[in-house]
C-alpha cells in the first residue's frame, strides 16, 4: 500500500556504519554517513521523491523501520552489515515487504573472509551491489528510482 502523491524510499544501515570514514578507511573509504546520506538526499530530491535514511546498531530497530516501509514506500536500500550474514529475522521482515529491496555493501563481501560470502538478504533482495565503496548506494537507488518511475 504504497500510492501515496510522493513515493518514499528508505535507505537502511546496519550495525557498526556510524563509524564510516572514522576508522578502516583502507576498506570502507574516508566518505561517512553524513556524506551518504547527502548523496542519496540529491538523487531523491532530484526524483522528488521522499527519502527516509536510517542507522542503527540494534537487529530490531531496523526490523522496526522495514515493517514502517511496509505502509509507506516502494522500496528499501539496505546495508545490512554484519546482520547480512546472521540475521533470519531481517530476512523474514523484507520478505513481509512487497516493494523493491536493493542489498549494498561497500566492500566486496566475496573478497574477504568465508564467514561473509552468505547473506541473508540475498535470499529477497531484487538486486545486490558489492564493492563499489559508498558509491554503491548511489547506484542502488539510481535503479530503484529508474524502476519506481
Ligand atoms: O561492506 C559492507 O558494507 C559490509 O556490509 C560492512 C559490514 C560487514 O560486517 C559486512 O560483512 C560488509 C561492517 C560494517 C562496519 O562498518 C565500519 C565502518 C567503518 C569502521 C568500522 C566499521
Amino acid at each position: 500500500m504504497w500510492e501515496s502523491r510522493v513515493k518514499t524510499v528508505y535507505v537502511l544501515n546496519g550495525p557498526n556504519l556510524n563509524l564510516l570514514g572514522k576508522r578502516q578507511p583502507e576498506i570502507y573509504g574516508r566518505e561517512t554517513l553524513v556524506d551518504v546520506e547527502a548523496a542519496c538526499r540529491k538523487l531523491t530530491d532530484a526524483a522528488g521523491m521522499e527519502l527516509r535514511f536510517h542507522q542503527s546498531n540494534a537487529e530490531s530497530q531496523l526490523i522496526d523501520w522495514i515493517h514502517e516501509a511496509r505502509e509507506t514506500a516502494c522500496g528499501i536500500v539496505i546495508n545490512p552489515a554484519a546482520f547480512t550474514h546472521t540475521s533470519v529475522a531481517i530476512l523474514d521482515a523484507l520478505n513481509a515487504f512487497d516493494g523493491l529491496v536493493f542489498e549494498v555493501h561497500i566492500s566486496n563481501v566475496h573478497k574477504r573472509e568465508s564467514f561473509r560470502h552468505h547473506s541473508y538478504v540475498s535470499l529477497r533482495a531484487d538486486g545486490v551491489i558489492a564493492g563499489f565503496g559508498v558509491q554503491g548506494y548511489e547506484l542502488a537507488l539510481q535503479r530503484l528510482i529508474r524502476l519506481s518511475a
